[in-house]
């Protein structure tokens, strides 16, 4: 459970929350909900990215309240966990106990969770406002938290006189900024993710499937002590190269297609998010290879303008200018295409109809807005592609790049992109 974060990067991201938030607040933070797979069985738990990143508390259960008095150097925090018993022992093993919450976290109190209603409902009365998520960092899913419902409901009758303020904006704004210790731990993330992109390589032939190539990531992965995947891996053969977010995984690799990989680890809970597509035979066909050029070029050009003072909304301007030059020169559309073309459906989105970039971090797909403007320490991904449905194949490639005060920094440096330098790999 443990993590390789010092106890300090969590005190430290608590005092940049102490700072952020009105004077008479309290911070309520909640773990992730255990997610039921069948009979009495979860999923594999995963702590909800705020919790950890101002706690490095990993376990279920456990909760946060964080006190912020009238003067600005008045503070308590508490941290709530499930108290062991000798069943829980038995059936699951190991659960925190009260000092080790305090080694991992420096978080002082340490209780129960029988105890806080009885110290929420205390430090209730002096306070106006209450920080919470609202939900507005996440991007996509939005779920039902039990807990979290549980206790809304409860408050909602006893907080006429307190403000809820939305904690998310705060949150974002510090976890967009990442610190030498994340940066340290994605690269590590990214570099697992390297290394088993070259068992891949090893691997992939006419004839495999796949869930087997899927089976060798989750395999490198874990093996070099990722704790998961950061998100399912697609592995899209042929046809399925055009599916964006395909994940099923089942096919068999066909001599003459490509095969699309996009996967990364997840390593103390920091996202790797890369893509390479790659021949299943070893060697792509000179169509294959022009457009793997174009897009390859096109990932050149983009990542030099991940730099301080742009946004995720002028890069998708820029890329789409690019693949539309790239389109024409495939031969996939024309001038005339682009002349009669609707503003709402340009002609370039057959072929590219996705953004080019996200943040990452916690959050494969992490907090930040298109319009967020660039500042050192942020970390994107560059990701530009064009897919050829009538063709049957779709190329797309991602790596992860750290925004700095100089030239953008590739996480991914080191991972094979050239079109020769795979095919040599995977023919060595
Ligand atoms: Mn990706």
């Amino acid at each position: 459970m443990n993590s390789t974060f010092n106890k300090n990067f969590f005190i430290n991201n608590r005092k940049k929350l102490f700072n952020d938030i009105l004077p008479e607040s309290l911070v309520v933070m909640f773990s992730a909900e255990q997610f039921p797979k069948n009979g009495d069985q979860y999923f594999r738990y995963r702590q909800n990215s705020d919790t950890f990143y101002f706690s490095g508390l990993k376990q279920e259960e456990t909760s946060l309240l964080l006190f912020k008095g009238k003067k600005s150097n008045n503070f308590e925090e508490y941290a709530f966990i499930l108290e062991p018993n000798l069943k829980m022992l038995t059936w699951i093993g190991h659960k925190y106990s009260k000092d080790e919450v305090v080694d991992i976290s420096g978080v002082k109190n340490v209780e129960f969770n029988d105890k806080f209603n009885y110290i929420f409902e205390e430090l209730l009365v002096k306070v106006k406002n209450i920080y919470f998520s609202h939900k507005s960092n996440i991007r996509g899913i939005k779920y039902e938290h039990r807990i979290f419902q549980d206790w809304l409901d409860s408050v909602n009758n006893k907080t006429q006189s307190i403000d809820f303020q939305d904690l998310d904006p705060l949150s974002m704004k510090l976890r967009l900024s990442k610190s030498q210790e994340e940066i340290d731990v994605m690269q590590k993330a990214v570099n697992i993710t390297g290394e088993t992109f070259q068992d891949v390589l090893n691997f992939v032939s006419p004839g495999v499937f796949e869930y087997q190539v899927e089976a060798i990531i989750t395999h490198g992965f874990v093996f070099n002590g990722a704790q998961d995947c950061a998100y399912l891996p697609i592995v899209a053969s042929g046809q399925n190269n055009n599916i964006l977010h395909y994940n099923t995984n089942r096919n068999e690799c066909k001599d003459g297609d490509l095969l699309l990989l996009d996967f990364g680890a997840e390593l103390d809970c920091y996202a790797a998010d890369i893509t390479r597509t790659i021949p299943i035979s070893g060697k792509f066909t000179p169509r294959q290879k022009e457009v793997y050029n174009a897009v390859l070029d096109v990932h050149k050009q983009i990542k030099q303008k991940i730099v301080p003072g742009t946004s995720i909304r002028t890069l998708n301007t820029e890329c789409e200018n690019l693949i539309e030059e790239k389109l024409i020169e495939l031969k996939l559309i024309t001038r005339f295409d682009i002349a009669s073309q609707k503003e709402d459906s340009p002609a370039f989105k057959k072929y590219y109809m996705h953004g080019v970039s996200n943040f990452i971090g916690l959050d494969v797909h992490d907090t930040g807005k298109k319009d967020t403007i660039l500042e050192p320490g942020m970390v994107l991904s560059c990701e530009p592609a064009i897919y050829i449905e009538e063709e049957g194949f779709g190329i797309r490639l991602e790596n992860d790049i750290l925004v700095t005060e100089n030239e953008p920094f590739d996480l991914c440096a080191n991972i094979p992109i050239e079109a020769d330098e795979i095919e040599a790999l995977m023919n060595g």
